[in-house]
C-alpha cells in the first residue's frame, strides 16, 4: 500500500527512544489479520498502532522484532514483492522497501518467520509480547522458544523465559507525545473543526443524520485526512442518548438538538471531538439551560488540567459543576455532595469525562499509578468529555428536558505549565453554535 511511512521523521524517533527504553529485553510485533467485510471483500485495513508507531509500515502479514542489543536491531519480516499480487492489491515495499524506507536493519519474507525467529531469539531472557491477541502467533513464538531452548543445550544459550506486556515500556512512551506528534494531532483536529462546521452549517430540519455523517467524511478525506478515527456518532433529539449511536439513519426535527462526534484521523493519529447544536439554529430556553450546564462542567475540568494533578481530578471537577447544576434544575433532589457521594449523577452523567487520545481513539497509557491514579504530565494528550443524558421516556424529570443528549468534548494536550486546549476554536458558546447553524442556507 504505502511505500514509506508518512511522517518518517516521527517512527525514527519514536523507534530510537523504544530501542534505548528496552534495554537488554527483546519486543515482538505481529500485525492484525485483514479482517473479511463480506464474501470475499475485507474492511480497509488498519495496522495495529504499536506497529505504525515504531515504523509507520501499514501492510498486513507483518511481525516487527526488535533486539537492541544486537549488531541489526530492527528486523521486519513482511510480504514479500509479487508482481502478480501487486496487480489487484497494490505495490508492496517488499523485503528491499522495508530496509531502505521503513527502517529495518534486517528484513525477510513471512513465510521465513518459524525458520528465523528461534535463533533471533536466542539469548534473549525477556521478551515484550502481548499474548492472546493472535493464536497462531502465540503457537508460533512458544514452538520457536522451544526449538531456540533445544539448540542452545550446547552453547548454554536459550529463548526468554519471561514476557512483559507492551503497557510497560512502549505504552508509557505512546502516552507522552513529542513536538512532532502533537503537530499532527494539531492538524488532525483542524481538520475537525472544519467537519463539525460545515456541518453546523448544513444542519436544519429534515436533513438526515447520514447527511451530517457523509458531510463530516467529505471534510476528512478532503483535507488529506485517513477518514474518521472512529465510526461518527450523529444523533438528533433522543438518539443522542445513545452514547454510541452509529445508526445516522434519522431526520433531524425541528426543535431537537443533534449532538455530533467525530474526529479526523492524520498520518495514524486521530482528533475527537463532540459538540452539540440546534436543529433549527436556536435552543429551547431548556435545552439552552442542559447545554450551558454542560459548557460549565466542560470549562471547570478543562481548567484544572495542568502537570501534576491526578487524572481523577478532571473527572471530579466535571462531576461536581455537573451534579450541582443538576440540582438546580430539578433533574435531582438531594445534596450535592450526598449525591456525588452515592453516584446519583450516574443517572444522567454514566461515562468518565475523558481518555488518553493519540494513534487510538482510546489510546493506550495507564490510568493509575499505584493505588491513586497517575499524576498528569507534559505531553499527555486527553479528551474533556462531560455531558448530560435524559431519555425522552423519563418521567422523573420535567417535560421540557426530556429527549436532550448534550456532550461536549475537546482534546487537551498537558504543557509544561498548564494545558493547551487543541480543539478551543470549534464553535463552542451558545452563540457561535446558534449562528453557524444552517448558515449555508441563507
Ligand atoms: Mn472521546
Amino acid at each position: 500500500m504505502s511505500q514509506a511511512p508518512q511522517f518518517p521523521h516521527i517512527v525514527q524517533d519514536n523507534m530510537k527512544a523504544y530501542l534505548d527504553a528496552l534495554g537488554d529485553d527483546a519486543a515482538l510485533f505481529v500485525a492484525p489479520h485483514h479482517a473479511t467485510r463480506s464474501n470475499d471483500t475485507e474492511y480497509t485495513y488498519r495496522q495495529s498502532s504499536d506497529i505504525l508507531y515504531l515504523c509507520g509500515w501499514m501492510d498486513p502479514e507483518m511481525v516487527l522484532l526488535l533486539r537492541p542489543k544486537s549488531e541489526k536491531p530492527v528486523v521486519m519480516f513482511v510480504q514479500p514483492k509479487d508482481p502478480k499480487r501487486e496487480i489487484w492489491t497494490g505495490i508492496r515495499p517488499g523485503v528491499e522497501g522495508a530496509k531502505q524506507d521503513f527502517g529495518a536493519d534486517e528484513a525477510y519474507p513471512i513465510s521465513d518467520l518459524a525458520k528465523q525467529l528461534p535463533h533471533l531469539l536466542m539469548g534473549f531472557e525477556r521478551l515484550h509480547y502481548q499474548f492472546a491477541e493472535n493464536p497462531t502467533m502465540d503457537k508460533l513464538l512458544m514452538n520457536s522458544i522451544q526449538k531456540a531452548n533445544r539448540s542452545g543445550r550446547k552453547n548454554g544459550l536459550s529463548g526468554p523465559d519471561v514476557f512483559v506486556h507492551p503497557a510497560k515500556v512502549l505504552h508509557r512512551l505512546r502516552q507522552i507525545k513529542s513536538s512532532a506528534e502533537i503537530e499532527v494531532m494539531r492538524k488532525a483536529v483542524a481538520i475537525t473543526k472544519k467537519a463539525h462546521e460545515e456541518a453546523m452549517a448544513m444542519t436544519a430540519p429534515g436533513v438526515f443524520e447520514y447527511q451530517l455523517e457523509a458531510k463530516i467524511s467529505y471534510v476528512f478525506r478532503s483535507h488529506g485526512g485517513t477518514g474518521a478515527g472512529y465510526a461518527s456518532i450523529v444523533g438528533g433529539g433522543n438518539n443522542a442518548v445513545i452514547l454510541h449511536y452509529v445508526t445516522n439513519d434519522q431526520p433531524l426535527r425541528d426543535g431537537d438538538v443533534v449532538c455530533v462526534d467525530a474526529g479526523c484521523e492524520l498520518g495514524s493519529y486521530t482528533g475527537d471531538i463532540t459538540r452539540a447544536w440546534p436543529v433549527n439554529g436556536k435552543f429551547t430556553p431548556a435545552q439552552r439551560e442542559i447545554y450551558e450546564a454542560v459548557l460549565a462542567a466542560n470549562e471547570a475540568a478543562i481548567q484544572v488540567c495542568r502537570p501534576g494533578i491526578r487524572y481523577r481530578e478532571i473527572h471530579e471537577a466535571s462531576v461536581q459543576s455537573l451534579t450541582e447544576s443538576m440540582v438546580r434544575l430539578g433533574l435531582l433532589e438531594g445534596d450535592v455532595d450526598e449525591i456525588i457521594a452515592n453516584e446519583g449523577y450516574k443517572k444522567f452523567f454514566m461515562h468518565g469525562t475523558g481518555h488518553w487520545l493519540g494513534m487510538d481513539v482510546h489510546d493506550v497509557g495507564s490510568y493509575v499509578d499505584g493505588t491513586d491514579a497517575i499524576v498528569l504530565e507534559p505531553g499527555m494528550i486527553l479528551t474533556v468529555e462531560p455531558g448530560i443524558y435524559i431519555d425522552v421516556a423519563d418521567e422523573s424529570v420535567p417535560e421540557q428536558y426530556r429527549g436532550i443528549g448534550i456532550r461536549l468534548e475537546d482534546d487537551i494536550l498537558i504543557t509544561a505549565d498548564g494545558y493547551e486546549n487543541l480543539s478551543a476554536d470549534i464553535a463552542k458558546s451558545v452563540e457561535d453554535v446558534e449562528r453557524l447553524v444552517g448558515s449555508h442556507l441563507s
